[in-house]
């Protein structure tokens, strides 16, 4: 057991409408990896523009902070379901089963050459967001996750006292 990686994976919201999130999670399984974390998000705006900073000049970057936030699908397909996903070389066995970025040169049984399209805009839909190395993966599982959500403390942790006040139930 060499190489234990972690990874961000997202159904974004075109897998979300189109009821892909069982199909998705069985194919994944294949790779047989642990599953650490998982929930449902609402995307805001702040959260869609610092997971894909690095895309920020791109000419896409509006309707992919758009897409993100399911703004086309609208209630209740304006979300993303999170998973933290833990393994031996992970983060290369499940690029492989999400297939290539662009869905039309992705291999026909990846999920997203099986799934995924281009828009009449010019945006790759995708279905999945997938980690590509261990400096990403570590940054955005940090950016998604608090430390509690997780079942494993994968990175350092410390205790703080926040005074700031948090929904609990009534
Ligand atoms: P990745 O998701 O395979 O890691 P990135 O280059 O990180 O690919 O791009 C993030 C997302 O931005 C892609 O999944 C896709 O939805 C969208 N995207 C990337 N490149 C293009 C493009 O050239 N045109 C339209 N959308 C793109
Ligand atoms: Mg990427």
């Amino acid at each position: 057991m060499g190489n234990i990686q972690r990874l961000l994976i997202l159904i974004k919201p075109d897998g979300v409408k189109k009821s892909l999130t069982g199909n998705i999670l069985t194919k994944l399984s294949e790779a047989k990896l642990t599953i650490i974390g998982a929930k449902a998000v609402k995307v805001s705006r702040e959260l869609a523009s610092e997971h894909y900073k690095q895309l920020q000049d791109k000419p896409f970057f509006g309707e992919l902070i758009d897409y993100i936030q399911g703004k086309m699908y609208g209630a209740p397909y304006d979300r993303v379901f999170a998973f933290v996903y833990q393994g031996e070389d992970a983060i290369a066995r499940m690029r492989k089963i999400a297939g290539a970025t662009n869905p039309e040169e992705a291999d026909a049984v990846s999920i997203r050459g099986a799934y995924g399209r281009i828009t009449t805009k010019g945006v790759y839909e995708n279905v999945v967001h997938c980690s590509s190395d261990p400096i990403e993966a570590e940054r955005e599982i940090k950016l998604w996750f608090n430390p509690e959500e997780l079942t494993e403390n994968v990175y350092p942790v410390k205790t703080e006292k926040i005074t700031e006040e948090k929904k609990v139930w009534a």
